[in-house]
């Protein structure tokens, strides 16, 4: 019987080494060592030996019983290892994951830009409130009631008296309410209208600026606008002054520059016309001094405004606005 159990040790071994699935080794695991195990057996009938015999084949038995479950265990371990090497084989020679950096939406980088031209020309940044009480977008700037961009067609009304503002310049008259002449501020934000097609979002974004001092003139105005021109798109542009209409200046006049793309040829950018309309412009009414109890007098002003997100679009070359706000990171991460 003491042969008997060699035996199936060594055909245990045997099987095991021959065993390719960890299925195979649980099944020889069940075979040799389970309830009705063929060492188990074994070591259920060891009465029936001779008495001198069993403490022998007793420690034999349960010595074999032990080594077996170590090396079932440890083969199992071992083909999932293999399992799992060819599974997930780790390609060392692929480039690792980069993190990409973010950017400046190409609307941030322009009224920066804008802002630091006129930085540099001593004017002071400020910025004023989206919700807007209808007295500074409208009233102080010498809107009449009956204005036609006070209609709610235009205007997104918050109530009675409150609008998101129209234009960043409400943000003057406050800033002028507060701080005597000289005044040199430039006022960038987001302004809101109710308009919306291909050319047209309901938000969009401004620059404004306004000069207020003695003996400020039109060719001051002209001068201040000529060099941010020539700064923003290159000092051989040509810029021309038409006569127009503001509520808040008299005189005004809108800025037409010449077509960034086909430099006054003609193309389509420019509708064949060879200018671009890029700024409205004017100086100050006296009726919005007044509001803001200046003397008029004494002091004089200009001031101007501009869209950053078509400036941004004659600059960068984007030919839809709809790309502003898609959050496309492959348009995004250009500028
Ligand atoms: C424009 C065109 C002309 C403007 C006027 C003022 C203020 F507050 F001083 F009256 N700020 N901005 C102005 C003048 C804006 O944008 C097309």
């Amino acid at each position: 019987m003491e042969k008997n159990l060699e035996q199936i040790n060594t055909a245990a071994l045997k099987e095991l080494d021959a065993a390719d699935k960890t299925k195979k080794v649980k099944e020889l695991s069940i075979k040799y060592l389970g309830r009705k195990g063929e060492l188990t057996l074994f070591l259920r009938n060891i009465s029936q030996l001779p008495p001198e015999e069993r403490p022998k084949a007793g420690q034999r038995a349960n010595q074999i019983k032990k080594e077996l479950e170590v090396r079932f265990d440890n083969k199992i371990k071992q083909l999932k290892r293999g399992a799992l090497a060819v599974k997930d084989e780790i390609d060392v020679s692929l480039p690792g994951r980069t993190q990409e950096p973010g950017t400046l939406h190409p609307i941030t980088r322009i009224t920066r830009e804008i802002c630091d031209i006129f930085i540099s020309m001593g004017f002071d940044i400020v910025e004023g409130p989206e919700v807007e009480t209808d007295y500074y977008n409208f009233e102080a700037l010498n809107f009449q009631k009956d204005h036609p961009a006070r209609d709610m067609q235009d205007t997104f009304y918050v109530s009675d008296n409150i609008v998101l503002r129209t234009h960043t310049s409400p943000t003057q008259p406050r800033v002028m309410e507060k701080q005597d002449p000289p005044v040199r501020i430039i006022a960038p934000g987001k302004v809101y209208r109710c308009d919306s097609d291909l050319t047209h979002t309901p938000m969009f974004h401004q620059v404004e600026g306004l000069l207020v001092d003695k003996n400020v003139s039109f060719g001051d105005l002209k001068g201040t606008l000529t060099t941010f021109i020539h700064r923003m798109f290159g000092s051989k542009t040509m810029l021309r002054f038409r006569p127009s209409y503001f509520p808040f200046t008299e005189p005004s006049a809108e800025v037409d520059i010449s077509c960034v793309m086909c430099h006054g040829k003609g193309c389509r950018i420019c509708s064949k016309t060879g200018w671009l309309e890029i700024l409205g412009s004017g100086m100050v009414h006296p009726a919005v001094l007044e509001n803001v109890n200046y003397d008029t007098s004494r002091y004089t002003g200009f001031a101007f405004g501009m869209g950053v997100d078509r400036i941004a679009m004659l600059k960068y070359g984007i030919d839809d606005i709809r790309k502003y706000f898609e959050n496309d990171f492959r348009f995004l991460s250009q500028f």
